[in-house]
């Protein structure tokens, strides 16, 4: 070959595709030298086996349990040798294809090694059981680089590093619902208050607000026993010296409708059964609280308890976190308050008076309840859960409501109440975390967010959950859960950040590249710009029909059906129903069919003036502090009305715009989380599971590009004020050529880097050279200046 044409190649992409083709042209070798494939038979699976004889189109594989199949080639591919079975990082694979990379992911499940790498990114699989695989002797040893292997105490020493070293970092977690994004989560913060802990006080406290924030905004879904239902980014703020000195707290987009609303076999919020369990004698005369079974908001899911979970030992470690984090035991107790209030207002009950289906509320202990708990007149509860002002001229006349409506009414007040507590939870939280109020520069941001969430795509589960349930009574209720309103707004932060994360591994790393003028072969890879046009894009755009016919008086779940196929069947992405309300899209991590139901009401949400206005009279300090703050809100814009009519999905893609755009200025580190199976059991490791959330993903392509890629960047002025005093010969006054000549001087193989117009980059592992080199060379230094000091001494 014309010489020269092996640099223009990527080196490793290079060795990799020799691979391949080497590959193709010698099944022959395969077969002399009983070398190990990978085969797909009937059922889809692949098997370890060796070739014994080939046609060319067609191959005859011995399979390691003696069995002899005949497969086509096509379902062929090569495996790697045994040296490399189990390898902690996916980059280091000979043959990089799926079964290949599902094989060592398994291989290293099955002896616990739930952590590996594939690249830059940390792969995570969910053990659904303890390992022993954290705690202090192992953190201190990450701590002091004595361990090394894939764990998420690294990722977080990395980013530690990174921070001290100037840069802001962000860790972002992966994966869908009840894949582990929560839990690594944990282990991350704690790793950190390990290593920053010491200081004023606050770095206990940053893992015991966990406590509080999963007893209320985490509840059992049909996916994951302690699924969280709310957004959160925790901003860590350290000092000069390392150690935590605050930290902040950010949620996102609780899930309303699940304080009124449940799916057969789900809960509500945790805090509400912990609190039934949990609470003192004292307290629950006080709050006249009865069972959690008593209650219509908790009982109509036929879900009351979590298999080996004790909601009242849940509870008194709440009591504890609250004392950590300081809110007054007075605080507390109105804040329990508000729960059981929220509670009762589910046993509330109508009765109709008309022939119109109007209303009245049954004047029982429920609605006394909770006008006790709630401050406020009992009478003028019932008149504002079953009545509407309505503005006539000058006057005002009341109009009683339909048993609909007035439902409505009731949960409305049941989920402001909820949401807003939660809010205030927040507050308090970060009142406390916030001592000393440093802004040092010097954050670690740890993002947890819903995970990708799709009913009935991949429910080996729910159909189970069918033939199991025929039994029992359950069949009026539904048992396949639809995806509604919330799943779509679940579903498409996701899109936005798995776009996030493209970006960072993929688009900006090649942008880069190009624009740094370095020789380099593109990776294709899947871009979800299309799926985030079809729900963003104005005005035709999923977000904006939905609220414009959400202002539509008239409109209904299947107007707004047809309007979505009407204007959105050109984008490859969405996929209208022939009939009914339904309507799919193809989002990043598989199609997910959508009900239309209930999406228009869910989204206009109104704020109901009547209800902010009996908040305010109630005689709790704190639903008058909620109520004010609602006035706010809906005051701070010139329109009033206008505000007051934000939609939910408008105000959900802003929250999603002011994160993403807080995101955009860190430097991430992602964590993918990967759920084995479906069933939340331990050792099981389902291929087909695994494979869809790899593909999901694109673990594949981040490590064909990570292996053809440059880790390591530096500017050139960078690399000569860190390195440029090793060099034996006089420092340049160009950097450029600086940079040059330090790699000359190390003898740095020419593949091993490229120098680009601004940057130099480093493949894997060549900074370490350096660095060991400059680590030695100043050791010789100080050691020689205290030599010099005793000397004079
Ligand atoms: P998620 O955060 O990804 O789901 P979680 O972090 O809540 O998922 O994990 C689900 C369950 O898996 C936990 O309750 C643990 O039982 C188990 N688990 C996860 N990681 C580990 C680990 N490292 N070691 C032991 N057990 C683990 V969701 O919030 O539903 O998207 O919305
Ligand atoms: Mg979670």
């Amino acid at each position: 070959s014309p010489e020269g044409e092996g640099k223009e190649k990527d080196w490793n992409e290079r060795t990799e595709q020799i691979a391949e083709l080497e590959w193709v042209n010698n099944v022959e070798y395969f077969i002399t030298k009983k070398l190990c494939v990978w085969c797909r038979v009937g059922n889809g699976q692949w098997h370890l086996g060796k070739i014994q004889s080939s046609t060319g189109e067609a191959a005859c594989v011995a399979l390691s349990n003696t069995e002899v199949v005949e497969v086509s080639m096509k379902e062929i591919l090569p495996a790697n040798p045994e040296i490399l079975e189990g390898v902690d990082d996916l980059i280091q694979l000979s043959y990089l294809n799926e079964p290949s990379v599902l094989y060592n992911l398994r291989i290293r499940y099955s002896q616990d090694l739930i952590y590996s790498k594939a690249g830059p990114v940390l792969i995570a699989v969910n053990p659904f059981k303890k390992v022993q695989i954290y705690g202090n002797e192992i953190r201190s040893a990450y701590q002091k680089k004595a361990l090394v292997a894939p764990h998420v105490y690294a990722v977080a020493d990395a980013a530690f590093d990174k921070m001290m070293r100037g840069e802001s970092i962000n860790h972002l977690h992966d994966g869908e619902s009840g894949a582990g994004k929560t839990e690594t989560a944990k282990y991350a913060m704690q790793y950190l208050e390990a290593l920053g802990g010491g200081n004023f006080g606050v770095d206990n406290e940053i893992l015991k607000t966990n406590c509080i924030l999963e007893a209320f905004g985490n509840a059992k879904t049909s996916r994951n026993d302690n699924s969280s239902r709310f957004g959160k980014l925790m901003e860590i703020h350290f000092n000069a010296k390392g150690k935590i000195c605050g930290a902040k707290l950010e949620t996102f987009s609780l899930e309303q409708s699940r304080v009124v609303q449940l799916s057969n076999g789900e809960r509500s919020y945790h805090i509400f059964y912990e609190l039934c369990a949990g609470a003192s004698p004292i307290l629950k005369e006080r709050l006249n609280l009865k069972e959690a079974s008593e209650y219509n908001y908790l009982n109509q899911s036929n879900c009351l308890t979590i298999d080996r979970i004790d909601d009242a030992q849940k509870f008194h470690k709440l009591m504890e976190a609250f004392n950590i984090v300081q809110i007054p035991e007075e605080y507390q107790e109105r804040a329990f308050a508000l729960l059981a209030a929220v509670l009762w207002l589910g046993n509330v009950s109508f009765e109709v008076i008309d022939n119109e289906n109007h209303v009245d509320v049954v004047a029982d202990e429920a609605v006394t309840n909770v006008a006790m708990l709630m401050g406020c007149n009992p009478e003028e509860l019932m008149v504002v859960l079953s009545t509407c002002k309505l503005q006539a001229g000058k006057d005002c006349i009341a109009k009683k409501l339909t048993l609909r409506q007035a439902t409505d009414m009731r949960d409305s007040l049941a989920k402001i109440i909820y949401a807003s507590l939660f809010n205030w939870l927040i507050e308090q939280i970060n009142t406390s975390l916030e001592v000393g109020k440093l802004r040092t520069g010097r954050s670690i941001s740890i993002l947890d967010i819903y995970g990708f969430e799709s009913f009935k795509v991949c429910n080996l589960a729910l159909v189970l959950l069918v033939f199991i349930s025929f039994d029992c009574v359950m069949i009026q209720s539904p048992l396949f859960q639809n995806n509604s309103f919330e799943q779509f707004c679940i579903n498409y932060a996701n899109e936005r950040l798995q776009q996030h994360f493209n970006r960072h591994l993929f688009k900006l790393e090649q942008e880069e590249y190009e624009g740094d003028g370095i020789d380099w072969t593109k990776v294709e890879f899947k871009d979800n710009q299309e799926c985030l046009d079809l729900i963003e894009k104005k005005p035709i755009g999923l977000v904006s029909l939905l609220d414009e016919e959400s202002n539509f008086p008239k409109a209904t779940d299947t107007t707004f059906a047809n309007k979505l196929q009407h204007h959105l069947k050109s984008n490859s992405c969405f996929r209208g129903e022939k009939r009914g309300r339904g309507f799919r899209i193809n989002h990043y991590a598989g199609e997910v069919l959508y009900d239309t139901n209930g999406f228009l009401e869910k989204n206009r949400d109104p704020l109901h003036v009547d209800l902010i206005q009996l908040l305010s009279s109630c005689k709790c300090q704190l639903l008058n502090l909620f109520s004010s703050n609602m006035h706010d809100k809906s005051l701070k814009p010139a329109n009033l009305s206008e505000s007051m009519n934000q939609s939910v999905i408008t105000k959900f893609k802003s929250q999603l715009f002011k994160l993403m755009n807080k995101l955009e200025d860190t430097t991430p580190h992602f964590i993918r989380c990967i759920k084995p199976n479906s069933n939340q059991l331990p050792g099981v490791y389902e291929e087909n599971h695994v494979l869809q959330q790899l593909r999901c993903c694109g673990v594949l392509e981040i490590v064909r590009i990570s292996r053809s890629g440059y880790h390591t960047r530096m500017t050139h002025q960078d690399l000569a004020t860190r390195y440029g005093f090793l060099l034996d010969t006089k420092l340049s006054q160009d950097p450029l050529s600086t940079s040059d000549s330090i790699m000359k001087q190390f003898n740095l193989p020419p593949e091993m880097y490229q120098v680009g117009y601004r940057k130099i980059y480093l493949r894997t592992g060549q900074i370490g050279l350096l660095e060991e080199r400059r680590e030695y060379v100043l050791h010789g230094v100080i050691a020689l200046q205290k030599q010099f000091r005793g000397y004079k001494s």
